[in-house]
C-alpha cells in the first residue's frame, strides 16, 4: 500500500523545553531586569558578586538583614508543569535557625507570590550542615502551572548571619534544566550540560533529548568536555559522564552502550569508596567514581539521530521528530508501509521498504519535525521510517528504524 506524506509544516526547535526564567546573574546590572529587591529592614542587601558571578547576601553583623530578591512575574499558563532550580552555596552555616549547633537566628528560603508579593509561601528552606556546601535543587512549581503573576524569591533573615549566594535560577518544564549546549567540532555531536541530578534523572533527561549520557572515548573528547562545560558560569563544576559499574562492581560499561576503552582516572581511583558506581570528570579533567546521592552536572551527548512520533492515528496528523542532528547537516526521511527492509536506496542500505522518501530539509539546532497527516485507510497497518543525515564531511548517519503502529 502506497501513500504520499503531505508535509504540511516543518519546524524546529532547540528543546522540548518551555523555560519561564532564566538567570544567570552574569550581566552587571543588579538586579537583573524585571527582578526587585524588596529590603524589610534597611541593613544590607543583595548585590552581585562579580568574581563568581552569582547573586550574593553577605554575613552581615551590624544588626538585623531581612530581604527579597524577587524575579520578574512569570507566566505558567501554557505550563502543565513546572520546576524552579537553583544553585546555591552557604557560608557560616552555624548561624542558621535550624542548625542543629546554631548560634544565630538566620533563614535562608526559597518563597513564592501569585499576587505580587502581598502572600508569599515557603518552597525550600537551607538546611546546610556545613559551611562551603553548594547545592542544586529542584522545586516542584506544578501547583501553579497555568498561573499568571508566579514570582519566585530568594528570602535572606538573619542577625549576626550565614552568607549565601545563589545562582542560575531557572523556571522551566523539566525535572533537570539544560544549562549549556555545544558542538564539539572533532566528532560533529551535540551536547548539553545539565543541572544537578542523580544519574537516573539526568540519563532520563539525556534520552528525552535524544542521546545519552556522554561516552568520552579518547583525551581529545574528554579535554573538550572539561574546557566547555567545566567553568560553566564562572564556577567549578565536576561533570558526571555516562559511565557506571551499577551492574556489576568494578565492570564499567558506557550508558549508551558504546565500549569502554579509554579511561582518565585520577590516582587511587576507581575506589568505590563505600559504594561509589558513578564517575564524574574532576577540575583537573581526571575522574573519580562517586556516589550521585547528592546529585551532579551531567552532560548529554548526541551521537546519532534518533526518529520518533507522536501515536499515529489514522485519519488525523501525527508529529513526526527527528533528535541529534548535527548543525552542520541536511537530513532526509524514508517511509513505507509494506514492510521493515532491507532495501538500497540511493542513501544506502535503509531499514524500510520504500515507497517515499521525503524533499531534502536543513537540519537546525540539533532538532526537526514535522506534522502530516496519516490517511484514513492506513488504520491497522505499520509505519516504517528511518531518518538519514548527511553530513558536511561527507559522512552520513542513520537513526534507528521505527516501526510504529497506526491506530
Ligand atoms: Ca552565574
Ligand atoms: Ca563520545
Ligand atoms: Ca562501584
Ligand atoms: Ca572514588
Amino acid at each position: 500500500m502506497r501513500f504520499l506524506l503531505a508535509f504540511l509544516l516543518a519546524s524546529s526547535s532547540l528543546f522540548a523545553q518551555n523555560v519561564a526564567l532564566s538567570e544567570d546573574f552574569s550581566g552587571t546590572t543588579f538586579p537583573p531586569p524585571g527582578w526587585s529587591e524588596v529590603r524589610l529592614q534597611a541593613n544590607n542587601g543583595w548585590k552581585r558578586q562579580a568574581s563568581t558571578q552569582r547573586a550574593w547576601h553577605e554575613d552581615f553583623t551590624g544588626g538585623t538583614t531581612e530581604n527579597y530578591l524577587i524575579s520578574p512575574p512569570l507566566d505558567l499558563s501554557n505550563f502543565t508543569q513546572a520546576y524552579f532550580h537553583f544553585e546555591g552555596e552557604t557560608n557560616f552555616a552555624t548561624y542558621l535557625a535550624n542548625h542543629p549547633n546554631s548560634v544565630g537566628d538566620g533563614v535562608s528560603n526559597i518563597e513564592i507570590t501569585t499576587d505580587g508579593g502581598v502572600n508569599w509561601t515557603t518552597l525550600w528552606t537551607d538546611t546546610s550542615q556545613t559551611s562551603g556546601d553548594t547545592y542544586g535543587p529542584t522545586l516542584d512549581l506544578s501547583a501553579y502551572a497555568g498561573m499568571t503573576n508566579v514570582q519566585v524569591a530568594f528570602y535572606f533573615y538573619g542577625t549576626y548571619a550565614q552568607e549565601w549566594w545563589v545562582d542560575n535560577a531557572i523556571v522551566d518544564d523539566v525535572p533537570v534544566p539544560v544549562l549549556a549546549t555545544a558542538t564539539n567540532p572533532s566528532n560533529g555531536h551535540p551536547y548539553f550540560l545539565l543541572g544537578q541530578s542523580d544519574f537516573n534523572t539526568a540519563q532520563a533527561m539525556a534520552l528525552s533529548l535524544g542521546g545519552n549520557l556522554a561516552s568520552v572515548s579518547d583525551s581529545s573528547e574528554n579535554n573538550w568536555i572539561k574546557s566547555t562545560f567545566g567553568n560553566f558560569g564562572g564556577t567549578t563544576h565536576e561533570l558526571m559522564i555516562g559511565l557506571t559499574d551499577r551492574v556489576q562492581e568494578g565492570v564499567f560499561e558506557w550508558i549508551s552502550g558504546e565500549a569502554f576503552s579509554y579511561a582518565n582516572w585520577a590516582a587511587g581511583e576507581p575506589n568505590n569508596n563505600g559504594n561509589e558506581d558513578y564517575v564524574k570528570i574532576t577540575s583537573n579533567g581526571q575522574w573519580n567514581d562517586f556516589n550521585d546521592a547528592g546529585g551532579a552536572y551531567g552532560v548529554v551527548e548526541i551521537s546519532q539521530p534518533m526518529l520518533s512520533s507522536t501515536p499515529l492515528l489514522a485519519g488525523q496528523l501525527a508529529t513526526i521528530t527527528v533528535n541529534g542532528l548535527r548543525t552542520d547537516s541536511t537530513v532526509v526521511f524514508v517511509f513505507s508501509t509494506q514492510g521493515a527492509g532491507p532495501t538500497n536506496t540511493p542513501y544506502g542500505v535503509m531499514n524500510v521498504d520504500p515507497d517515499m522518501i521525503s524533499p531534502v530539509f536543513p537540519s537546525m539546532n540539533g532538532q526537526f519535525n514535522f506534522s502530516t497527516y496519516i490517511p484514513s485507510f492506513l488504520s491497522g497497518a505499520t509505519l516504517y521510517g528511518q531518518a538519514v543525515q548527511f553530513n558536511a564531511d561527507s559522512t552520513t548517519d542513520l537513526s534507528d528504524p521505527m516501526a510504529n503502529p497506526i491506530q
